[in-house]
């Protein structure tokens, strides 16, 4: 499945700080001994043996001293939810810019980005898409999401960087409700992904969707899975205890129709008939 990369080198993981961060570090830190965490701020339980670089994203002095001489970066940072116009533009479109932009400077020779369900989050639940569908993003930050992906695409044919987009889902130990059945993606799964970008030597421009082996999936994640994908973690497994969760929450009737669910009816002031293809 992989090329020999030299693990030593240094692969820069931006997000370091977030809940995806703290939940792959203790794995990423096994694979990859050159592994240096980034965020704008130190994850409080940082351990002696972690290298940890801070930087803002907004800012490219601080972006391009972080990617010098790396040989790989895994980019999560950013607004990892809805938010303004102003946080989405900083972190996820200038932030995200500034990312691919330092890394081809540096000469890095592959990518992973975190994408987000949330870049095709209109498609109706009922539909089975894959990964060359048209981008229906839910909100300001699936629209960030989407924009990755085309800066992705741009700095692979142009610059021949190494580019993989990973439409996450929901990354946890478990699925939280009965959307996430559908869209959960395992820490462990999530890093076997990591490693494709990383290492497989067919990688070019690649989007993979983010979950693991889930039997709701509205995803279909064969691109992925002939570059040797093999998620573990079943969604299945966790059925009852996420259907528990969802009778707490109760219905909603514009998001329950759609992939990025909440994500869809915040905001909405569309005709549900007239929303999604
Ligand atoms: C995401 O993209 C978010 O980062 C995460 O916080 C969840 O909201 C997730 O999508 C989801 O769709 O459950």
């Amino acid at each position: 499945m992989t090329e020999a990369l030299d693990k030593s080198r240094r692969i820069v993981f931006t997000g370091a700080a977030g809940g995806i961060g703290t939940m792959v570090r203790p794995l990423l830190a096994k694979l990859y001994p050159g592994l240096v965490l980034s965020d704008r701020v130190k994850p409080k339980d940082l351990l002696p043996s972690e290298t940890f670089v801070p930087a803002d994203l907004t800012k490219p002095d601080e972006v391009a001293a972080l990617v010098k001489g790396a040989y790989g970066l895994i980019h999560l940072g950013g607004h990892s939810v809805e938010g303004t116009w102003e946080q989405i533009l900083n972190a996820n479109i200038i932030g995200c810019y500034n990312a691919f932009e330092a890394a081809r400077q540096a000469g890095v020779k592959r990518i992973v980005f975190a994408s987000s369900n949330h870049a095709v989050g209109f498609y109706p639940r009922r539909r089975k898409i894959g990964t060359d569908v048209t981008v229906r993003p839910d909100s300001r930050y699936g629209v960030s999401k989407a924009f990755g992906e085309s800066l992705g695409a741009l700095y692979s044919d142009k610059h021949g960087i190494a580019v993989t987009c990973l439409r996450i889902g929901n990354v946890g130990p478990r699925p939280l409700d009965v959307r996430r059945l559908s869209i959960w993606l395992s820490p462990e799964d999530i890093v076997q992904l990591f490693q494709i970008g990383l290492e497989h030597p067919d990688i070019r421009f690649e989007i993979f969707y983010g979950a693991s082996d889930n039997e709701a999936s509205w995803w279909d994640n064969s691109r992925a899975h002939k570059l040797g994908y093999r998620p573990t973690g079943k969604a299945e497994a966790h059925r009852a205890a996420a259907e528990a969760e969802q009778k707490k929450v109760g219905p909603d009737p514009i998001g329950d129709l759609f992939q990025g669910g909440t994500f869809t009816s915040a905001e909405f002031t569309n005709d549900v008939k007239r929303a999604g293809p």
